[in-house]
């Protein structure tokens, strides 16, 4: 896929904008007025190749995940979102948080393709071969699960427990991590609409069409390959750095 610089521009300032809760306010200054009304949503672009996670994520399901279904839940949200007159978001983030405010008739087809869009551009980031958590990460995780293998058996059983389509996810909570799960493509950011609501921190998408060609109905293979190409560098980034 060709991409223009405006466009990346445009579409790193919605993943940061998306990502980053509590960006530094420059940079949530630059990013509002990059979101601002006339400028559509856009699919960020990958930092790697589609076989970068092989053998863990095939080449096929990446390309096609990213390409088609990614890119289809933006073309959605940007085809009502031309349908709203006042539109005034700032930012995929605003979206979110508000989406029980947005008119009834539009508001489902919002939340599944914000959330979709939203949901994917934060799961890309996580992927990475070859990470490992720092001892910052580990001390915080065993503080909230008494170990990194307690940790990832209660996320496999989340994963594991999801009736359908739907993702798990790690969130930050009153300053606590707690892991929960989503029916489609709902998010811990939507007010109103999920219960238990907080910053994200690890996503994993658990809809057939993230695993289906290479693992077909074998779930749990899919995630234990999950933890061989989790990006701990961004999990850090998004628990620790942020201000
Ligand atoms: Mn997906």
């Amino acid at each position: 896929m060709k991409i223009s610089r405006k466009t990346f521009v445009k579409s790193a300032a919605i993943l940061a904008g998306s990502t980053l809760l509590n960006t530094q306010k420059t940079e949530a200054q630059i990013t509002d007025a990059l979101l601002s009304l006339e400028n559509d949503f856009a699919i960020p672009p990958l930092s790697y190749s589609y076989d970068a996670l092989e053998p863990f994520i095939d080449k096929q399901t990446m390309e096609i995940h990213y390409t088609k279904h990614h890119q289809a839940y933006v073309n959605k949200l940007n085809e009502v979102k031309a349908k709203i007159a006042g539109w005034n978001y700032k930012n995929l983030n605003d979206v979110l948080v508000n989406i029980n405010h947005i008119p009834e008739d539009i508001q489902v087809t919002i939340r599944n393709n914000a959330g979709g869009h939203y949901n994917h551009s934060l799961f890309w980031t996580l992927l990475k071969t070859n990470t490992t958590p720092s001892e910052k990460v580990l001390k915080i995780i065993t503080e909230n699960f008494e170990s990194l293998e307690n940790f990832k058996t209660f996320f496999t059983k989340a994963a594991m427990g999801i009736f359908g389509s739907g993702w798990v996810w790690l969130i930050q909570q009153d300053g606590k991590l707690k892991i929960i799960s989503t029916p489609n493509q709902d998010n811990p950011l939507m007010t109103g609409i999920v219960k238990d609501l907080g910053t994200p921190i690890i996503a994993l998408d658990i809809w057939e069409h993230a695993y289906y060609l290479k693992y077909q109905n074998k779930r749990a293979d899919y995630v234990t390959a999950f933890w061989s190409v989790l990006n701990w560098e961004k999990v850090e980034e998004l628990l620790v750095n942020r201000p």
